[in-house]
């Protein structure tokens, strides 16, 4: 009789820590956002009359995610150009030299092409335009999306994670319940 009741204690207090495990992580353990940010590469080549005048998409939206590190190579198919990213989207034109607060390639031809422009997109958001500093038909949307980064949390499976730990507090209750249940049945037989 005082063994059942021993088994049965074991087993309630079995499944009591296991829910006080459960409830307990239910706060603790965070959940773990996606991160979006990519190397993104984009190949822009200029002609007069358009970027990429010669693909399918003539002065192509360029679409990253905020937190992207953009990579911009440039060529040229006819004559000079100069890429630009008006960054702090003041609408200034200019040749040469780059405007304060906007990106800029060199100055480039076909027979030179110029070093990648690399733009850190994780304090941008928003539509901004590129365009060509010498052609205005050279003239693009460069948008930063920022909804999808860092913000869809997944959520943990957190039964898998305490299950190993609920497993093996059930054991240590059954196994002392075994043992206090011989002995003491190894008692009685003794009387
Ligand atoms: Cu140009």
């Amino acid at each position: 009789m005082r063994a059942r009741v021993i088994i049965a204690f074991g087993l309630l207090l079995a499944l009591s820590l296991g829910l006080a495990a459960q409830t307990s992580t239910r706060n603790l353990l965070p959940t773990v956002p996606r991160v979006h940010a990519a190397n993104v590469m984009i190949r822009l080549a200029g002609t007069v009359s358009a970027w990429n005048a010669s693909g399918p998409v003539t002065n192509p939206t360029i679409t990253v995610n905020q937190g992207d590190v953009v990579t911009i190579i440039l060529s040229s198919t006819d004559t000079v150009h100069q890429f630009a990213l008006d960054l702090d989207r003041d609408g200034a034109k200019f040749t040469g030299s780059c405007s304060t607060g906007d990106t800029c390639s060199a100055s480039f031809s076909p027979s030179s092409p110029p070093p990648p422009v690399t733009i850190n997109t994780s304090s941008l958001s928003g539509t901004y335009t590129y365009f060509c500093t010498i052609h205005s038909t050279m003239q693009g949307n460069f948008i930063v999306n920022t909804g999808s980064v860092g913000a869809t949390p997944v959520p943990l499976d957190k039964i898998s994670l305490v299950a190993p730990y609920l497993i093996f507090a059930a054991l240590v209750v059954a196994l002392v319940s075994a043992v206090i249940y011989r002995s003491r049945s190894a008692r009685r037989k003794k009387l």
